[in-house]
């Protein structure tokens, strides 16, 4: 699946313009409001961001993978609450259907998805079990043609927003095999919403827990229609949806290395611009050799994960892809750090994109994965017998 050379040579293009001219210049209010504002998201529709990555049968653009992340990179070169508006859309809310769903499902939520019109979130944490998933308590007992869902989702990015979840909930015993993917619409009976967490940073992005009491979800909505694949689905959408914050994290670097160099040639010290001086050039280069590095790292796993049989998994490239979080969110910790650095005090000052992109990249080390889940699975596939 991808998208013709010639649309997407449109696309692309497109798409750095609106982050320029209408998302960046936003950034002040979403700070100041903590809301992406209503227009935008309106705008954001009529491109047809929400539904990136839906195929084109589904009424989606249909990009591949490696077109996907060179996308996020221009959407992470600004505040990360504009891309999370659509973000577990196109990615980890509705790839489990996509990736594992039934053609009943993927014909029912997929269009709906793809227009905007349906938001679905991913609800895999519970106050229990963060990195340890396959553990999760959430249980779903069997009743007739319905499954009965108890338990609590945790930190729910666009829970506030969602019409329905994907929702990984325990159907057989302990561990990973006893976990089922489900869509829950939003609107069922006994499924509340916690109050909006207040977070370090990505002001404008809204998570929340998601509190199930006896809802009822018919069967016919376990994602593939088979109950245990659920935590496979889950780690099979992770893949992808960690690749993409990877390229997220490239895309924050080289805007914070440009708010550098710009301060750099501007600010003017002992008589000259500061930027002249080799300790703050030093800075400067370690930030574009490390994302060089990164990216480069980035969109050669995005290639070899288009290479594969589309939805098959190979632990090989969930080796590369944890490698690309690793590496690429690390390092975008390092460059907003040095990004404060050059700009001395004025660094740690909220009007200045840095302060914000600073406390806005420490999550990308924690979400979808922490660095230690990346260098367990990394470290599990090294030794793995041959
Ligand atoms: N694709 C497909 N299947 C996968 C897979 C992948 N990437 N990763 C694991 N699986 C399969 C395994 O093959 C195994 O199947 P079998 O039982 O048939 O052999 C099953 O899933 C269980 O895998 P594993 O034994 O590796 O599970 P663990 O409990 O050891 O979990 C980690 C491993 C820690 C890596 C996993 O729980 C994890 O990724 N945790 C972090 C969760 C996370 O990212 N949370 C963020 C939420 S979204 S913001």
């Amino acid at each position: 699946m991808a998208l013709d050379i010639e649309s997407f040579d449109i696309l692309l293009p497109a798409i750095q313009r609106f982050v320029l001219e209408r998302l960046v210049p936003a950034e002040n209010y979403l700070e100041e409001h903590d809301e992406v504002p209503a227009d935008i998201i309106e705008d954001m529709k009529e491109m047809g961001l929400f539904g990136l990555t839906v195929p084109e049968e589904y009424g989606g653009i249909g990009l591949s993978v490696s077109q996907e992340v060179l996308v996020n990179y221009e959407l992470g070169r600004t505040a990360a609450a504009f891309r999370s508006v659509f973000g577990t859309n196109i990615g980890i809310g509705s790839q489990g259907i996509l990736m594992d769903g039934t053609p009943e499902q993927k014909a029912e939520y997929l269009p709906r998805v793809a227009s905007g019109e349906l938001i679905m979130s991913f609800a895999l944490t519970e106050p229990d079990a963060g990195t340890d998933a396959a553990s999760l308590k959430t249980r779903a007992v069997l009743e007739g043609d319905h499954y009965v869902l108890n338990g609590t989702k945790r930190y729910i990015t666009n829970a506030p927003r969602a019409g329905a979840f994907t929702l990984m909930a325990r159907t057989g015993g302990p561990g990973a095999g006893g976990v089922s993917s489900f869509i829950v619409p939003a609107n069922s009976p006994g499924l509340k919403l916690g109050k909006n967490d207040k977070k370090m940073g990505q002001r404008g992005t809204k998570t929340c827990d998601v509190i199930l009491e006896d809802v009822r979800v018919p069967a016919a909505n376990i994602i593939g229609g088979v109950p245990g694949q659920g935590f496979k689905t889950a780690m099979r959408v992770l893949d992808r949806g960690r690749l993409n914050i990877s390229a997220v994290s490239c895309g924050l670097a080289s805007r914070i290395i440009d708010e550098s160099r710009r301060y750099a040639r501007e600010r003017r010290q002992f008589g000259k611009a500061i930027g002249e001086f080799q300790l703050i050039q030093a800075m400067l280069a370690d930030s574009q050799a490390e994302l060089l590095a990164g990216w480069s790292l980035v969109k050669d796993v995005a290639h070899r994960f288009d290479a594969k049989p589309a939805h098959a998994s190979d632990p090989d490239i969930s080796m590369r892809v944890s490698c690309a979080k690793l590496f690429a969110t690390e390092m975008v910790g390092r460059v907003a750090d040095r990004g404060v650095q050059v700009h001395g005090g004025a660094g740690y000052i909220n009007e200045y994109p840095v302060e914000r992109f600073y406390r806005d990249a420490r999550l990308l080390r924690l979400y979808e994965g922490t660095t230690q889940v990346q260098q367990l699975i990394i470290g599990r596939e090294l030794l793995r017998a041959d």
